[in-house]
């Protein structure tokens, strides 16, 4: 107890060059420590006190900014030490620029290996957040929106970046009103950038935009994301057809100085709808396109438009894709198969379970993942369940379904389907994590369980339970981020998945942090 206190004390007396804990308010004061009790009050005081590997705690309520929060490479993590910059516990910090003259931008991040988490970011001048030279950042739970340019931008190079469970809504830039998407990898973007459970409304241009000028043949990742609205201004006016209104517009340039940019974008259970313009836009885009169990609905150009042909070599790629009441315009280099609107499917509203386009702007989950909600997903009986083919992913039945929601639904003889829960795997806790999570999952029924962990590339990382067999209930595992050779791993994304005997499966995505 003595030698706690002790420690306890040498560390207070020696903690303002070694803090690992920063704490920013808006009530705070620049001439504080910093501390829990005794915050700091401004985004630079609290950014310039920090160290690779420190956490600033930012308490919630209105931070009131005029000037850009800049953040430069003097302040690069590591991969093992990343700043983080995060909401307080459950608190809410609004970082309201709306004061901010046009042009300005709100956080402008030019450094590596940050870690945003749970930060409001509205208002701004220009971009809520631009990351500009900075790669392998992690923008998770984040909102951007009411901005005066695209929610988020990357540009000049920014690479590895991974976008996890933000939404970005009613940006627009005033008064052309031609350029504000939700998220834009465009431009000078880098490669590798990676979203994933992020969704984007009621963006005054595009929901994503991957316009090229000056990047080429870089690639991004979209995985379960949702665009809709887009092309209007929050009040329902269209501002005019500078406001381009698509989903996700994947690439590419004008291409029309003899350039062929290529954008490559690879998109799964991705859904667009109710866009001004198209949902998945090809856009010139001369790159490869890979949309596996996308959903395209009322789209008012139409669903899917990639027509042009590509740069020699490269390649569309769409398979297990769904289309709905909109058009589907793809060139005849298009490799398909079994898409919603190919022989022998019909789609008609009777195929979901809802068509309430409302549902989509939900509250997020308590670990901020997208909300549970009906839109989109296949209903009893839909010729649509079990119609794919496998892609490699875990799901439900016989095969996958058609679009971007998996049911639990499986077809039996007949043309019939019935509802099939045999278990359910929950998000593990806490994630992101860091050193160790734990893995929740419950079995309606006796079976034989493999629980195991891959990396994103689906490399075999961790085995921890090895098909035995477990009766009904609930069951909680501990991983402690080693590999089966008890040797840590990177910080990063990893998936954990969980196969019954009978080769029904799920998996889920976990975020360790270092
Ligand atoms: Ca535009
Ligand atoms: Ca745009
Ligand atoms: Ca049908
Ligand atoms: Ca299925």
């Amino acid at each position: 107890m003595k030698l706690t206190v002790l420690l306890f004390l040498s560390l207070v007396v020696l903690s303002h060059p070694l803090l690992s804990q920063i704490y920013l308010a808006p009530d705070g004061d620049d001439n504080n420590p910093g501390t829990f009790l005794l915050p700091f009050a401004t985004f630079p005081k609290a950014i310039s006190e920090a160290n690779p590997g420190d956490t600033i705690y930012v308490r919630g309520g209105v931070y009131d900014l005029t000037n850009t929060i800049t953040i430069t490479a003097v302040k690069n993590g590591t991969a093992n030490q990343f700043y983080t910059l995060t909401a307080y516990q459950n608190e809410i910090p609004i970082l309201d620029f709306s004061a901010q003259p046009f042009g300005l931008k709100g956080i402008s991040l030019q450094a590596n290996y940050w870690h945003f988490k749970g930060l409001n970011i509205k208002g701004a001048g220009d971009n809520g957040m631009d990351i500009n030279f900075g790669s392998y950042n992690i923008i998770e739970q984040c909102k951007f929106y009411e901005n005066r340019d695209s929610g988020l931008q990357l540009s000049h190079g920014s690479s590895y970046n991974q976008i996890i469970n933000c939404d970005s809504y009613f940006n627009a830039d005033p008064p052309d009103y031609g350029d504000a998407d939700g998220f834009a990898p465009k431009l000078t973007v880098g490669t590798d950038n990676y979203f994933y459970g992020c969704r984007a409304w009621v963006n005054c241009d595009d929901g994503w935009d991957g316009y090229l000028r000056g990047a080429d043949s870089v690639y991004t990742t979209l995985e379960n994301c949702w665009t809709w609205g887009n092309g209007y201004l929050k009040d329902g006016t269209d501002p005019g057809p500078q406001a381009n209104g698509n989903g996700f517009k994947m690439g590419g340039g004008d291409n029309s100085n003899g350039d062929s940019l290529m954008h490559h974008m690879y998109l799964r259970n991705c859904v667009a709808f109710a866009n001004k313009n198209k949902g998945f836009d090809q856009n010139n885009n001369l790159g490869s396109m890979t949309l596996f169990q996308c959903t395209g609905y009322s789209n008012i150009t139409a669903n899917y438009r990639i027509q042009r042909a590509l740069v020699p070599g490269q390649t569309l790629t769409v398979k297990n894709c769904v289309s709905y009441y909109g058009l589907v315009q793809l060139g005849s280099f298009a490799i398909q198969e079994t898409n919603s609107w190919l022989p022998p499917f019909v789609v008609a509203s009777d195929d979901f379970l809802s068509l309430d386009t409302s549902l989509a702007s939900a509250p997020r989950q308590a670990d901020g993942s997208l909300p549970e909600i009906d839109l989109l997903h296949l209903a009893e009986g839909s010729d649509l369940i079990d119609a794919g083919v496998d892609l490699g992913f875990p799901f439900f039945g016989a095969a996958p379904d058609l679009g971007a929601f998996e049911s639990n639904y499986v077809a039996v003889i007949g043309g019939l389907t019935e509802l099939v829960e045999q278990f359910q795997l929950l998000q593990n806790y806490p994630n992101p994590f860091n050193p160790e999570t734990h893995i929740i999952y419950l079995l309606s029924t006796p079976d034989r369980v493999t629980l195991s962990v891959f990396d994103v590339m689906g490399k075999h990382i961790r085995t921890l339970v090895d098909g035995q067999r477990q009766s009904a209930g609930e069951y909680s595992v501990t991983w402690d981020g080693t590999n089966e050779s008890g040797i840590q791993v990177a910080a990063g994304v990893y998936l954990y998945r969980l196969e019954l005997e009978n080769g029904m499966a799920e998996f889920r995505k976990m975020f360790l942090i270092k």
